[in-house]
């Protein structure tokens, strides 16, 4: 991986940190907030894939907006670059530092700030773990509008930051629609307070979305407001078996139909996503008896009536057997039954990361559309490589992986740049719901119009003027520096 770094040059304009900068930042945040430790740092630097690894020798760990405030504003004006990290879960390179940039990380800015149990409204620090809100919030009969396989590290500010999907976005929407507020700190420490609980405000530019998906290139989020949905204790989930491809989309078509308003969840993952799991991880078994089918759907239902919701998926389950749109299936009988199927369709990330080097593309496109790429990157590569699909096909979302014993440029070369020529022309989009980072910085321009990406990046040069904040992420270098 050490030519990802190697396509860019670090910026000369960024000073180097001297003693007189930890100094300061010692006397603003005390010792202990102030990170120099080797072991710490070198897991700091790098990213989950073990892909992107950075060499920032300081990390900083803020306990309120006033520290992070202080933070930027002393960055800012000594010119000195600034990773903003949370849980450090992102899968585009966007959270490591690329070089040397100071390491500014959330994880202590973790208290909730108030819940509304009438409107459903909860305020909390940008550094909050999702597991703990989503605990949190069952004590108080509510659950989080966004869910996914990270839960138990990545934290709302990142969330926020990546406009992140995950698994119930078909039922409760994006978290553009879900954040009613935020608080951010801009790159020269200005605090700018967005942090409504209103579900309606209509006056002027609503500039939180600005924030919402920028990856930390314009603001550090300090505090989030966002809309809960009540907790329905009726939950059911399916795992079933479907022949071909045209079938699952069928099916998706007959499940937001008939299940209507029910439905939480609709994910696919294709045979050799299924195998990776019940291969490389302890403990997965295959609800089904093992016949070789080509593809999973993995449906889940949420509302507040036990028999009618049951008898609303039984009957809708029966219909699309009879149909001959599923092959095969189980219907979980308890929590511990549905725990397993999701492990099944969470585990999938893990299980690629164990299987060695992954290549990961994270790609909308029209759903019709959506697995001829699969195949065709499957005979691109023949047998070089294991070429996974899977994802959120109720929301058009393929995460597209491919899986090699180590990285090779030979292969990159293989997908690259075919598969975002792919989706350009199919007017897909690069980065569903993970990001550009560093990764994709350079390819925007396959899912966005050059004057729009001027405009990103005028409003960047009018936040940010000096760049400091997560430099070469999201935006072309040749624009960025
Ligand atoms: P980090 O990884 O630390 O950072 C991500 C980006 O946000 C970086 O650019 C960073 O600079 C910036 N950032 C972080 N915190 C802040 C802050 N407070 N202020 C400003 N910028 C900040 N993503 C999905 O969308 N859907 C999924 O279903 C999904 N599933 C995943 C499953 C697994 C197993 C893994 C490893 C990742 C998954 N992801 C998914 C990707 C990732 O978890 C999400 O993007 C998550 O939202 C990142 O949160 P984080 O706190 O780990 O952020
Ligand atoms: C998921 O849906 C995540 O599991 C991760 O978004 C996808 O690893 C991936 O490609
Ligand atoms: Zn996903």
């Amino acid at each position: 991986f050490g030519s990802l770094a190697a396509k860019v040059q670090r910026n000369p304009s960024f000073s180097t940190l001297n003693s007189d900068d930890i100094s300061y930042f010692k006397e603003i945040l005390g010792e202990k907030g102030v990170i120099e430790d080797e072991d710490w740092l070198a897991t700091a630097n790098t990213d989950w894939m073990h892909k992107y690894k950075g060499s920032s020798k300081l990390l900083l760990q803020p306990r309120s907006t006033e520290e992070v405030s202080q933070i930027l504003k002393y960055c800012n004006s000594r010119c000195l670059a600034v990773v903003p990290q949370g849980g450090n879960t992102g899968l585009v390179g966007g959270s490591v530092p690329v070089f040397d940039e100071v390491i500014v990380n959330m994880s202590l800015m973790n208290n909730i700030i108030s819940f509304d149990k009438v409107s459903g409204i909860l305020v909390c620090e940008g550094g909050c773990i999702l597991e703990n809100l989503i605990a949190f919030l069952d004590n108080q009969g509510f659950i989080m509008p966004l869910d996914l396989g990270a839960k138990g590290s990545c934290q709302i500010g990142g969330n926020v930051s990546t406009n992140a999907g995950g698994l119930r976005l078909v039922r409760y929407g994006s978290l553009h629609g879900n954040v009613l507020g935020l608080e951010v700190v801009l790159a020269d420490g200005n605090v700018i307070d967005m942090l409504g609980t209103l579900r309606k405000d209509n006056t002027g530019y609503d500039l939180k979305h600005l924030f919402i998906g920028s990856e930390g290139s314009l603001g550090i989020v300090t505090k989030v407001s966002i809309l809960t949905p009540p907790k329905l204790f009726s939950v059911n989930v399916a795992f079933l078996a479907c022949s071909d491809y045209f079938s699952c989309q069928k099916l998706l078509m007959e499940a937001k139909r008939k299940l209507g308003e029910i439905l939480s969840a609709f994910e696919f993952l294709d045979s050799k996503s299924l195998d990776l799991v019940l291969n490389r991880l302890d403990g997965v078994r295959n609800p089904l008896p093992p016949t070789m089918h080509k593809f999973y759907i993995l449906i889940e239902t949420t509302g507040s009536d036990e028999t009618y919701d049951r008898q609303k998926l039984e009957g809708f389950l029966l219909h699309a057997m009879e149909a001959g749109l599923i092959s095969d299936g189980a219907l979980a009988q308890d929590i511990n039954q549905a725990s397993s199927f999701w492990r099944i369709r969470e585990g999938i990330p893990e299980a690629l990361m164990k299987a060695g080097a992954v290549y990961k593309y994270d790609l909308s496109l029209p759903v019709e559309k959506m697995y001829d790429l699969v195949e065709e990157m499957r005979t691109r590569l023949s047998d070089s490589a294991n070429v996974v699909g899977y994802g959120h096909l109720g929301d058009g979302n393929l995460h597209l992986n491919i899986s090699t014993a180590q990285y090779d440029d030979g292969i990159l070369t293989q997908i690259e740049p075919f598969v975002y020529e792919w989706t350009s022309k199919h007017r897909g989009s690069i980065s569903a719901e993970h990001g550009l980072g560093l990764m994709k910085a350079n390819e925007i321009f396959y899912s966005k119009p050059t004057a729009t990406v001027s405009l990103m990046a005028s409003i960047k040069k009018m936040l940010d003027p000096k760049g400091i904040l997560n430099p070469y992420k999201v935006l072309p270098h040749s624009l960025s520096s």
